[in-house]
């Protein structure tokens, strides 16, 4: 049920660096055409690291990883957003499936994958509902280092460091002390570990596991340049709130809001940070298999 490409299974079969890469993304965090162009832009630069890229999906009955250009488009047209749950009903009925961070970690686990690139990760939902991203459920089970921007910062950042903190999932926060908040790389809460450099990060990691640690590491990466969108976020949630959006489908309307309404600044944003997270996970794959 999961199709590794020739290239994935003799990398990991050699315990090659290998970076997996999510399709959610691909398929319900961008516009169409750019959401393809995104994860062509995060796979070269996992090859520039040295690393090879995997992007993980579900086409035709079976888990896919390392999809090809005409594979990635199929998952711009009435893909399912696949979390970890989702993965056995996606498979079974033979739908399109886009896997979110936990979807994809739980392939990570199963495929034997140790590293994971991605804008941010799910968490704490803000308001009053429960609504708590089945991601930290997966981090709190699998062995993968994540790089990513901290948590979306339509969340409620705080509490999701938190969570992070209960599940035993060390937070480092690379070059910064403070765990940054997707658009901003200012005001988040403290990290468990600063680190300066990919192959401290790695070094980390490998005495995690060896700790015998079951769980995820966060390897948080601020952005280069940060964006004040505080108040689009507000009102974007706010939004959301009055027409009904509830569930899976909050983060892609408020990603899609913020878009419209930053007049396309967060969209670059966000496809900078995902492509330079993609280029660190690669830098710490490298490290770690050469350590
Ligand atoms: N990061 C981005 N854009 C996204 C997401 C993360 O820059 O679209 C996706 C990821 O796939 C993440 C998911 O796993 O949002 C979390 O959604 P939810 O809060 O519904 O669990
Ligand atoms: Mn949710």
């Amino acid at each position: 049920m999961i199709r590794l490409s020739r290239e994935v299974e003799e990398a990991i079969r050699s315990r090659g660096p290998v970076v997996a890469l999510e399709t959610t993304l691909v398929a319900h965090g961008f516009p169409p055409g750019e959401g393809v162009a995104v994860a062509l832009e995060s796979e070269q630069r996992v090859h520039e690291a040295g690393a090879l890229p995997a992007t993980v999906g579900v086409l035709d009955g079976a888990v896919r990883v390392g999809l090809g250009e005409a594979e990635l488009e199929r998952f711009t047209v009435d893909a399912r957003k696949v979390g970890p749950r989702d993965l056995a009903a996606c498979v079974a009925q033979e739908a399109i499936g886009a896997t979110t961070v936990g979807g994809t970690l739980a392939v990570c686990r199963a495929a034997g994958i140790g590293f994971l690139a991605t804008g941010g990760i799910g968490g704490v939902h803000r308001g009053e509902r429960l609504d708590v991203s089945a991601d930290l459920g997966e981090l709190g089970r699998t062995e993968a280092l994540v790089v990513c921007s901290g948590a979306k910062s339509l969340l409620d950042v705080p509490a999701t460091a938190e969570l992070l903190e209960t599940l035993g999932i060390p937070v480092l926060g690379y070059r910064t002390d403070t765990l940054p908040r997707f658009y901003s790389a200012a005001g988040g809460p403290p990290v468990s570990a600063r680190v300066e450099s990919a192959a401290e990060a790695a070094g980390i990691a490998r005495a995690h596991w060896g700790l015998k640690r079951h769980s995820a590491l966060v390897l948080a990466r601020p952005p280069d340049e940060s964006l004040e969108v505080d108040e689009l976020i507000e009102s974007a949630l706010s939004e959301a709130e009055e027409r009904g959006v509830a569930g899976p489908d909050v983060t892609p309307y408020v990603l899609a809001r913020l878009h419209e309404q930053s007049g396309g600044r967060t969209q670059a944003a966000n496809r900078k940070l995902i492509a330079d997270n993609a280029e660190l996970a690669g830098e710490v794959a490298v490290a770690y298999a050469g350590g």
